[in-house]
């Protein structure tokens, strides 16, 4: 209701859906500038075509992309070209040109009588357009089969960038193990919200996902029959499924973030080879959710060569720049265990090309200047992490009170743990990553990430019911101007796009909170 939009200019036909037009503001994440122009709508019809940068096999991608989102509903062939005859209305999807401001990511999009002009330095500016465009156009645009309705877009140019470098997401493929095709849909789902990396959670006490040439075992004991929670989550990724999905990934302009948690939530490893143990007797398979039993042998060389092949393996395969490398919750190690260990594996990152990650634990190791810390505490101070801030380590913000996409919304979600508390979607939008820990200053944060651990998810419809609404509302901290952040605007914008999800199905979380359209 407080989306009310003005009645479209031109008439439906008969028993179509009623014509409304989507304010240009009324995007997630906020676009930094948005200036509505009257007069201008332009209207998508059979006659328009997709004219994508001469010469940019990317911009080309990103154009097929687009027509491909863009046909199901419409009925229209939205041909892609390099060249368009001036006469046709048309999508322009430019590189270069455009202001420097925009950076690598940003864009500018014009919309006039007679097309829309997406301009971007690079094609992930060209990518992040088109997500705003797909919102521009009514709901009914994400529907898999044709609606016959006016496609209108609302006239007036949208000039947006993101706040910060880094927007994750997080989903743990050990708890219970996700197929590619599910994590192609989340992927599919996360980068309309300008997400631009996703980390992957491959091992832990209750599965191993990754196949590793060098320790085979891992994967087909670790991902094997009656591994995952209640031994309900096997699987794991071949090397060839996995770069797959990264190049799938890529073509949405997100990263993949690969991690293998250590010298914790080690189990599956060792039930594969009890020689890394320091005992050298397998522990027994775990399939409950208890956390910080399992460690990693510090004082074995055996571990340091088991630590460095995965780590080697995995930096070959990632043409990411970042290998995480867990770090949470070691329990089980001594401290001065932990520091031996991690003075010895955060330089074997860097060794293999990779910037090291990791949860915020490993601030606690003066080898984590170089590093990338993941904020997960609940706390709001955090003197080891400033400590290492000062030293150069950069910061992704994860406080699990806010952005953990696994805690339950009230005590009667049916999915989700709750130690971190209930997060609703207002508790998620309602923060602010540069100042939410005292003294961290804002230019070590490199950006947010919202983690769904499986324990208790085992398909996608579970994903989806976690991660929608909130994932947007983490996207929006992420991308979106502190000066833009506004509840009741968030709130409202959000409300237009449940049927958005609703027309192609996805489950999410009905909150309360929101009054959706
Ligand atoms: C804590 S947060 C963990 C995970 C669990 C999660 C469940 C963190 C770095 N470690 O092992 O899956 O809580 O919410």
């Amino acid at each position: 209701a407080a989306l009310a939009v003005p009645a479209a200019t031109v008439a439906a036909p008969a028993a179509a859906a009623p014509a409304t037009i989507v304010p240009l503001t009324s995007v997630i994440p906020a676009p930094v500038e948005a200036h509505p122009i009257a007069g201008r709508d332009f209207r998508l019809g059979p006659l328009t075509v997709i004219r994508t940068q001469p010469g940019s096999a990317a911009a080309r991608t990103v154009g097929d992309q687009l027509a491909r989102a863009l046909r199901p509903a419409t009925g229209y062939p939205l041909p892609v070209l390099p060249v368009a005859p001036r006469v046709l209305p048309t999508i322009s999807l430019l590189l270069g040109a455009a202001d420097a401001r925009l950076g690598d990511e940003g864009y500018r999009l014009g919309v006039d009588r007679t097309g829309i002009t997406i301009r971007a330095n690079q094609p992930a500016g060209l990518f992040a357009g088109t997500q705003t465009l797909r919102q521009l156009l009514p709901h009914e645009i994400d529907s898999p089969t044709t609606v016959r309705r006016p496609w209108t877009v609302a006239g007036g140019v949208i000039v947006d960038h993101p706040r910060f470098a880094y927007r994750g997401a997080m989903l743990d493929l050990a708890r219970h193990f996700h197929t590619p095709d599910e994590i192609k849909a989340y992927v599919d789902e996360i980068s309309r919200f300008k997400i631009n990396h996703l980390h992957l959670h491959l091992a832990d006490d209750q599965g191993w996902r990754i196949q590793i040439d060098s320790w085979p075992r891992l994967a087909t004991v670790g991902g094997g029959p009656g591994t995952g929670v209640d031994g309900a989550g096997p699987g794991y990724l071949t090397k060839a499924a996995y770069r797959d999905l990264i190049r799938y990934a890529a073509t949405r302009h997100v990263t993949i973030v690969p991690e293998i948690d250590m010298p914790g939530h080690v189990n599956a490893a060792q039930v594969a080879y009890p020689e890394l143990t320091c005992d050298g007797v397998a522990p027994p398979p775990r399939t409950d959710t208890e956390v910080g039993y399992s460690s990693l042998c510090i004082g074995s060389e055996t571990t340091y060569r088991f630590v460095e092949d995965v780590i080697r393996e995995l930096a070959a395969l990632t043409p990411g720049p970042y290998l995480h490398i867990g770090g949470d919750e070691a329990h089980a190690t001594t401290d001065a265990d932990y520091l031996t260990f991690q003075r010895r594996v955060l330089p074997l990152v860097a060794k293999y090309g990779k910037t090291a990650y990791g949860w915020n634990e490993i601030a606690k190791s003066p080898a984590s200047a170089n590093a990338v810390a993941q904020y997960w505490d609940t706390a709001t101070t955090n003197p080891t992490v400033v400590a290492a801030a000062a030293r150069g380590t950069k910061v992704v913000m994860s406080p699990a009170n806010r952005a953990y996409l696994d805690m339950k919304y009230n005590p009667g979600t049916p999915l989700g743990l709750s130690w971190a508390g209930y997060i609703e979607v207002r508790t998620a939008y309602d923060w602010d990553p540069a100042t939410h820990v005292k003294n961290l200053p804002a230019s070590a944060i490199l950006g947010v990430e919202a983690p769904l651990w499986s324990e208790t998810l085992r398909d996608l419809a579970d994903i989806e019911f976690m991660a929608f609404p909130r994932l947007p509302a983490i996207a929006e901290l992420g991308w979106s101007p502190a000066s833009s952040h506004n509840w009741a605007s968030f709130a409202a914008r959000l409300g237009g796009y449940g049927p958005r999800w609703d027309v192609h199905d996805i489950n999410f979380y009905r909150s309360p909170q929101i009054s959706w359209d």
